[in-house]
């Protein structure tokens, strides 16, 4: 769980928003001395936290860094179960691999890895993912509903959707959602989420989600080969976001729609996937591994399938693939 005792002073000082926090009154909290108290304050200010002291007062926080630790999230969740487990990394591969051996150690669901940067991030079929540092939302999250692996899939388009949301909320920018796991801004791809499994024949034992997020990118910090696709938040917000607040955000629609398709499928949040789509309605090329096909994008149904009307009034139902959306 997310508490330590340095976690709980970071906690208290994040919360007394720039007023005094007594160091003794710190100590005989925590049973501690005052001393420990200082060497505490000290390893945060080694951390990039800047804190003074205040004669008779104690310690104020005039400024913390722009990191993703777990008391920075923390300070703004709402959620009961989503992210009450932080697990935080610098610098990482990929927090995928980290999520799936976690998952095999039993942690709780909604169990967070997020990192800065990732030097190996990956997106579908082995695809690079660009994860620059500090600059976006790196992150997996561990869900262990009781569904049958036929129902996982889903997950990707309840992800696409509490992003979207949490964007919306926290930036007042609208994304739009490509089937099945991209969110695109201007029409550009500002998130890309990944859903990998751990299951067997008749039951999911959890669902890693990695959701990878440009926050606050300038277009010169892309690399060249994605500069004219990638877009991130802050481009189309004309303002830096605090990536904190967002990845509260994202957690706690997750939790709400998470459990929402559990209890009742994908129905009720049919609606709310439609409105941020921008693919119903229109022409599409949907290219899969074996097969590529082209028509007018007609919905998806319960099961998350897509469907296309293609030139000869066929209906095909897609699973899975790459969309591009024709003029
Ligand atoms: P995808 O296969 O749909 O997208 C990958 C493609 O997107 C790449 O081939 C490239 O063209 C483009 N791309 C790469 N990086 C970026 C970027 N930062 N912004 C926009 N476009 C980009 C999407 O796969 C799924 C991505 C999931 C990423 C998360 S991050 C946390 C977790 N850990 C991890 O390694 N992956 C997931």
């Amino acid at each position: 769980m997310n508490s330590t005792v340095k976690f709980e002073i970071t906690k208290r000082f994040l919360a007394a928003k720039g007023q005094p926090v007594s160091g003794q009154q710190l100590a005989s909290e925590f049973g501690l001395s005052r001393t420990a108290i200082w060497k505490h304050v000290k390893e945060l200010e080694e951390e990039g936290f800047s804190i003074e002291t205040v004669k008779k007062k104690g310690y104020v926080l005039t400024a913390s860094p722009d990191t993703l630790q777990a008391v920075k999230i923390d300070q703004y969740l709402t959620t009961k179960r989503f992210g009450r487990n932080i697990h935080y990394q610098v610098t990482c591969p990929s927090t995928q691999p980290i999520a799936h051996q976690l998952a095999q150690t039993g942690v709780a669901d909604g169990t967070v890895v997020i990192c800065e940067e990732q030097t190996a991030g990956k997106g579908r079929l082995a695809r690079p993912w660009t994860s620059t540092q500090g600059k976006g939302i790196w992150m997996s999250v561990i869900i262990r509903p009781d569904i049958p692996p036929t129902k996982a899939p889903q997950f990707t388009l309840v992800a696409a959707v509490a992003v979207a949301r949490a964007i919306e909320d926290i930036a007042k920018v609208r994304a739009e959602i490509k089937w099945p796991n991209d969110l695109l801004i201007n029409g550009k791809k500002c998130t890309g989420i990944l859903t990998e499994l751990q299951a067997d024949i008749d039951r999911v034992h959890s669902i890693i989600l990695g959701i990878g997020v440009n926050v606050n990118q300038q277009q010169s910090d892309f690399p060249e080969e994605i500069q004219s696709i990638a877009t991130s938040i802050q481009m189309a917000a004309g303002h830096p976001v605090d990536r904190a607040k967002l990845v509260a955000s994202i957690l706690h629609h997750l939790e709400i729609y998470a459990d929402m398709y559990v209890k009742h499928g994908f129905e009720p949040l049919k609606i709310l996937w439609e409105s941020y789509s921008c693919t119903l309605g229109k022409r599409i090329k949907a290219i899969m591994v074996h097969e590529v096909i082209e028509g007018i994008a007609l919905g998806i149904t319960n099961e998350g399938i897509l469907q296309i009307k293609s030139d000869d009034g066929q209906i095909h139902g897609i699973y899975s693939a790459d969309i591009e959306i024709q003029k």
